[in-house]
């Protein structure tokens, strides 16, 4: 499979990134969630496996701790992911 050119990967981020700011912040990956979880029917159910899930997608992305998403962190975890 191939992956995701960087190019790519930056215009997915632009289109998280709903408030321009250059960062995806919790609220953002939130409604990511939201979005995969009507998309795809409902394996997260409850508002727990919602909260866990952002919880995750954030310790995955979030590389350097800071509690937001640079297009950097995220293009690198896409990386990672594909190990
Ligand atoms: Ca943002």
């Amino acid at each position: 499979m191939a992956g995701l050119s960087d190019e790519t990967l930056t215009e997915i981020f632009g289109n998280l990134d709903k408030d321009n700011s250059g960062k995806l912040e919790k609220s953002e990956i939130r409604s990511l969630v939201e979005k995969v979880v009507s998309a795809h029917g409902s394996q997260l159910e409850t508002e727990e496996q919602r909260a866990k899930e952002v919880e995750f997608l954030m310790a995955k992305f979030d590389i350097s701790g800071d509690g937001t998403i640079t297009v950097q962190e995220f293009i690198e975890a896409y990386r990672q992911a594909k190990r």
